[in-house]
Parts: structure tokens; sequence; C-alpha cells
């Protein structure tokens, strides 16, 4: 955090309400079916209602309806199955001896999910329950498309709407233009060129997310997502840094997903830049990402058609009329590639762990059988 901007807890004091942090009656509903079990389990102190604003190692940032707190949100402490995400909704335990513990993580409606980095494949959420994804570019270096789209198909996967949002608008001629030229990559969505030193298109960001809304920010480094944060808190709430002079590339400024609720009712979680953002099973975002393709693919001979060489593929044939453009093909059939290699990475690793069960069974069982022939023989006497 920069000197002098507030901290995220003091940001806090702009959701006075739970129902300001997005809160429904639905988890209202949820936390009074939870809360008995929960007492059940054992744990001392009141439990109270809260959503998270940043996570920690070990601990998490709280926002409660007025007041943040901080609680233990380790998954050895706290017994969570899922690891917890900034934007859940959640329960904290104000254990008398040990503190704000993180009991209980409401199911998400949505969540913008990446490939965790590594080797295994393994889901990470980088922000839950949010309304919006903002798919950000900055009009300052050439476009990506591969990476757009890639990012789109993250963004529709989500559960969310994205709209996309071409940053630095006052550094080109003509920033309409450069939003007309997506029209075919982003098809049923919205492409805003915005600029914070110009405030070009602000007024029609608000138009599109509805105060209450979370709205979640997704860029690589440099393109101006916590720039965009502190112009919409008019203030300095997150740092930002300068982008390198020769190739544009920004400097990771950010390094946490924080969520920050801004003075106009709307909320946004920013997070650190991603170059290349890792599919997590997103097979209907691919659909929706490249709608032209699976519109023309439910012609297919085959309903598993990868539009590669199977006979009678409709999507190969609209490529060849000029009706879908072959870069379009390309990259969705590398999409597709990357998921179907996904699916079987995930179906072994399930095999595998069942098998290995399975052998821990084994050998508890090897291990008891002795025991109860020595007991079995003891009774015989
Ligand atoms: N000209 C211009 N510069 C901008 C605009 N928005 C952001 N910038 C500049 O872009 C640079 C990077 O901005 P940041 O907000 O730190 O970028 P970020 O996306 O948060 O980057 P990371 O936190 O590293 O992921 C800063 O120097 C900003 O001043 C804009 O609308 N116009
Ligand atoms: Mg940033
Ligand atoms: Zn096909």
């Amino acid at each position: 955090m920069a000197s002098g901007a507030p901290a995220l807890d003091d940001l806090a004091q702009l959701t006075p309400t739970l129902a300001s942090l997005g809160w429904t009656e639905r988890l209202d509903r949820w936390a009074e079916e939870v809360g008995p079990a929960l007492a059940d389990g054992g744990g001392e102190g009141p439990l109270v209602k809260g959503r998270l604003a940043r996570v920690n190692r070990g601990f998490s940032l709280v926002f409660t309806g007025g007041d943040a707190l901080l609680a233990a949100s380790g998954t050895g402490r706290t017994g969570l199955g899922d690891a917890p995400a900034t934007g859940d909704f959640v329960l904290v335990r104000l254990d008398p001896r040990d503190g704000p513990i993180l009991v209980a993580l409401a199911e998400r409606t949505t969540a913008l999910c990446r490939r965790a980095p590594g080797r295994l494949p393994e889901p990470q959420v980088l922000a839950a329950n949010i309304d919006v994804v903002l798919v950000m570019h900055g009009l300052d270096r050439e476009l990506n498309l591969r990476r757009l789209e890639r990012q789109l198909v993250v963004a529709w996967q989500s559960g969310a709407r994205p709209v996309v949002v071409l940053t630095k608008a006052d550094a080109v001629d003509d920033p309409e233009a450069a939003a007309a030229e997506l029209t075919e990559v982003a098809e049923g969505v919205e492409v805003l060129p915005l600029s914070v030193v110009t405030d070009h298109n602000l007024e029609r960001l608000r138009d599109l997310v509805p105060p209450g809304n979370t709205m979640a920010l997704l860029g690589v480094s440099g393109i101006g997502k916590s720039t965009l944060v502190n112009r919409l808190s008019n203030g300095q709430v997150q740092r930002t840094g300068e982008v390198r002079a020769g190739d544009h590339k920004g400097r990771h400024t950010t390094v946490t997903r924080d969520l920050i609720p801004l003075p106009d009712g709307r909320l946004m979680i920013d997070t650190p830049g991603v170059r290349e953002i890792g599919l997590w099973q997103a097979h209907d975002g691919l659909a929706k990402a490249f709608p032209e393709i699976d519109r023309v693919g439910t012609e297919c001979r085959f309903a598993d058609c990868e539009h590669q060489q199977e006979p009678g593929c409709a999507v190969r044939a609209a490529v060849a009329r000029g009706l879908i453009p072959l870069r379009r093909l390309e990259h969705y059939r590398d999409l597709l590639v990357e998921l179907v290699i996904q699916d079987d990475q995930i179906e072994d690793r399930a095999r595998r762990t069942e098998a290995r069960a399975r052998a821990e069974a084994e050998d508890v069982r090897d291990q008891v059988r002795p025991n109860r022939r020595s007991r079995d023989r003891s009774r015989r006497k």
C-alpha cells in the first residue's frame, strides 16, 4: 500500500452493512443451516458473517459490515475443505481462546478460476462471487488476440459476465476503431475503451455494472488495473507502478487479490497481473468464447467432433467457405486440445488416488488380521 493510502481494513467502513458487501437472504438461510452443525462440532464462541477481502498465508482479512477482522484461515486449523478465496462469503467463529477462526465457506455463485501453477492438475480460485469480469488490455501496446481469447474463455467459465476494457484510450488516436476490431473475437461482449486520464467511458462502465455488483479485474501487469481502482475510489487505494519505457511491460506491482469497496457502492477485486492464464475445466467457457464455432459445430457429423480431420465437419466447411476465419478455428483447436489433455490428467490422477486408497486399505487389513487371529486364539483358550 502506498504511504498515505488507506489500508484495506479502513475501506471496510465503505460497506457498513452485510447487504452492501453482497450478502443475500440465501446466505442468511445458509448461515442458519450450518450454524447449529458448527456448534455441534465443539467450537466455542459466537459466529460472525462476512466476506473475504484478502487471503494471506494462514490468515484472511474479513469484512463483516462496518468492521474488518483478521481470522485464521489455514485449512489445517479450520477444517475447511476448499481453499478460501477473495470474495468468498464466510462464517467466522470468535473463539474466546484462539481468536477469530474461519469456519465455513458458502457455496460460490460464480468463481474466476485458473489452473494452479505447477505440475499437478489443480484449480485455483482468483475471485469468488463476482458479477462481472473486466478483461483488460492496454492500448499502449499491441493487442494480443490469442491472449484475449484465452482470457474470455476463463471469464465466461466463471459464470459471471465478461466485459472487455481497453485501457489507456488516451494513448491512441482512435480508440473506438481499436474496439471495433474486436467484434469478431468478442461476440456478445461489450468492448469498452477507457481512460483514467480523460475519464473516457467511466460513466459507461458504471452503467454496465449496477451498484452492489462485484467486478473482478483480469489482465497482464502494467495495463492499469490498480489505477482504475484508484480512479473509481477517488483516491489512492492501491499502489500502482510505471511500465518499462521500451516494451511497456509492467513490474508486477500488485501481489495480492483484494476486495475493494468503492464509494459508489460497487466492489472490485484487484488481482496481480498474469501473463498466460491456464485454463481449468473450461469446456463451457470455450463454447461461449467461440460462439460461431459452437453454433456451426452442432452440424458436424460426430457430436464430439474436434474439427480436425473428421469427415463431415461443418466447421471446417465453414472455414473453407470463408465464413469463419482459419485463425479462430486454429486457436479454438489448441485450447480444446489443452482441455482434453487436462481431462485425461484429472482422470489419471483420480485413478491413482483411488488405487492408493485401495492399497492402503489392504495394508490396514493385513495389519489388523494377525491381531484378530491372536485375539481369536486367546478367546479359544
Ligand atoms: N496514459 C494512461 N496511463 C495509464 C492509464 N491507466 C493506467 N495508466 C498507467 O499505467 C501504469 C501501470 O498501471 P497499474 O495500475 O499499476 O497497472 P496494473 O495493471 O495494476 O499492474 P500490476 O499490478 O503490475 O498487475 C501506471 O504508470 C499508470 O499511470 C490510462 O488510462 N492512461
Ligand atoms: Mg496492480
Ligand atoms: Zn467438426
